[in-house]
């Protein structure tokens, strides 16, 4: 019964809308959840303000209770460049704009920084190896499913709220592939 609905209407709708139909019938027989899909997809939370788009944006379950750190990209539509000037969040007091940097000898060093450029019609990715948000001295140990508020300032005096959720720590949209060995900046 139920499948040949479901074929019924597979030959009026896309399949992968059919799929989500599909999903949701064996659970309820409730209308489709377009946006819990849509977060399956991508992990990570978002947010726009202005020409500012920010996709992916995640914490990965600190493995040092006391220190977190977040990533996600920033893209910029706007004509002029923009950059993250200041970051706070509810986790911690102390929360910092950081960057990882490979020496030539290969070492790994993070140090602050006070700005992270998102050039004109650019996106700039935060990501292990680079430029990150650093979370430190947090009091009470976040877990995957915690949810942090995150607040990025930006250059152009905009002002983005995401609320990052903590994922394990190979569940994010950014996870290690891009680890920074080879980092091309310079
Ligand atoms: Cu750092």
């Amino acid at each position: 019964m139920r499948h040949e609905r479901v074929r019924g209407l597979g030959g009026v709708i896309p399949a992968a809308l059919a799929l989500v139909l599909l999903g949701s019938a064996c659970g309820t027989d409730g209308e489709p959840e377009p946006e819990r899909a849509a977060v399956e997809e991508e992990p990570g939370a978002g947010a726009e303000a202005g020409d500012l788009l920010i996709t992916g944006a995640w914490m990965p379950e600190p493995a040092n209770p006391a220190v977190g750190v977040v990533y996600l990209e920033v893209s910029n539509d706007a004509a002029e460049d923009d950059a993250v000037v200041s970051v706070s969040t509810d986790a911690s007091e102390d929360a910092e704009l950081c960057r990882t940097e490979t020496t030539e000898s290969g070492a790994s060093t993070m140090r602050t920084v006070e700005e992270i450029p998102v050039p004109a019609g650019g996106t700039t990715t935060f990501v292990d190896g680079g430029y990150h948000i650093m979370v430190n001295d947090i009091p009470d140990p976040l877990e995957v499913g915690d949810t942090v508020a995150v607040t990025l300032g930006f250059a152009s005096r905009t002002e983005v709220e995401l609320d990052v959720p903590v994922l394990e720590m190979t569940g994010g949209p950014s996870g290690g592939e891009d680890a920074g060995e080879h980092d091309g900046h310079h």
